[in-house]
């Protein structure tokens, strides 16, 4: 394991609840029902999209214009903004600044392959920005998660082969973008909602160098 590539929102910090509450606020301005579990299908998807998918859940893909919609998530991105403008390093999930003590003690490069274009304002308020060595830029990219391309720029940035790097991951298209890219890929949540995660751990505090090393062991010896 040569690399580490990390997912943001619900892997480094639980942004996910902030997603959550500003789609909220524009969803009942639109008067279209959303809850926790229409979120949770929006995690890893990004802005454009995410919107797209409410405004069909509410029967309403075209009621608006393009403009319209351009305001829409400008509005959500603004309430989002707020919210982590209050992110600091107590925000961290547990468990994870140990993890990049520990890769960066073994020399095992760091690489971030978030969708989210409010990444690197996250991890400077969260005070890790310097621990990475690589960033995707996801406005670069031709194709969102489930698509390999995110964690195939990450590794290329890296300079590190895709078979040499272990990714993590909150969300079932994150997973499937890893497992499309020829990494290991590790699932954070419940077992059900990881299909195909090489190793999953309920929490973020169970992520340690030593349990990756092992499991990336086992994944070799069955990949040979
Ligand atoms: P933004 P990840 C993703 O981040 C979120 O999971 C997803 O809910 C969000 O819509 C997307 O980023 C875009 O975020 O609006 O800040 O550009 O999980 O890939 O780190
Ligand atoms: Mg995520």
């Amino acid at each position: 394991m040569k690399a580490v590539i990390f997912d943001l929102d619900g892997v480094i910090t639980d942004t996910a609840e902030y997603h959550f509450l500003a789609w909220k606020h524009i969803a009942e301005q639109i008067d279209i029902p959303f809850d926790k579990g229409v979120n949770e299908s929006l995690k890893g998807i990004s802005r454009e999209e995410s919107l797209e998918s409410i405004l069909i859940l509410g029967g309403a893909e075209t009621k608006y214009t393009n403009a319209e919609k351009q305001e829409l998530m400008h509005q959500k991105n603004q309430y989002y903004q707020t919210l982590i403008s209050k992110l600091m390093p107590k925000d961290l999930l547990p468990g994870i600044g140990r993890l990049l003590c520990e890769l960066k003690g073994e020399n095992i490069k760091i690489g971030l392959a978030s969708s989210s274009r409010n990444a690197p304002e996250i991890l400077k308020r969260l005070e890790i920005i310097d621990d990475f060595h690589a960033i995707v830029d996801p406005t670069a990219l031709a194709n969102g998660k489930p698509d390999p391309e995110i964690f195939l720029t990450a590794a290329a940035l890296l300079g590190v082969s895709p078979a040499d790097c272990a990714a993590i991951e909150d969300a079932e298209a994150g997973i499937s973008a890893i497992k499309s890219a020829g990494m290991f890929a590790v699932g954070v949540g419940h077992e059900q909602s990881m299909l195909g995660a090489d190793l999953v751990v309920r929490n973020t505090c169970d992520l340690t160098l030593e349990l990756l090393n092992e499991e990336w062991e086992q994944y070799k010896i069955k990949s040979f």
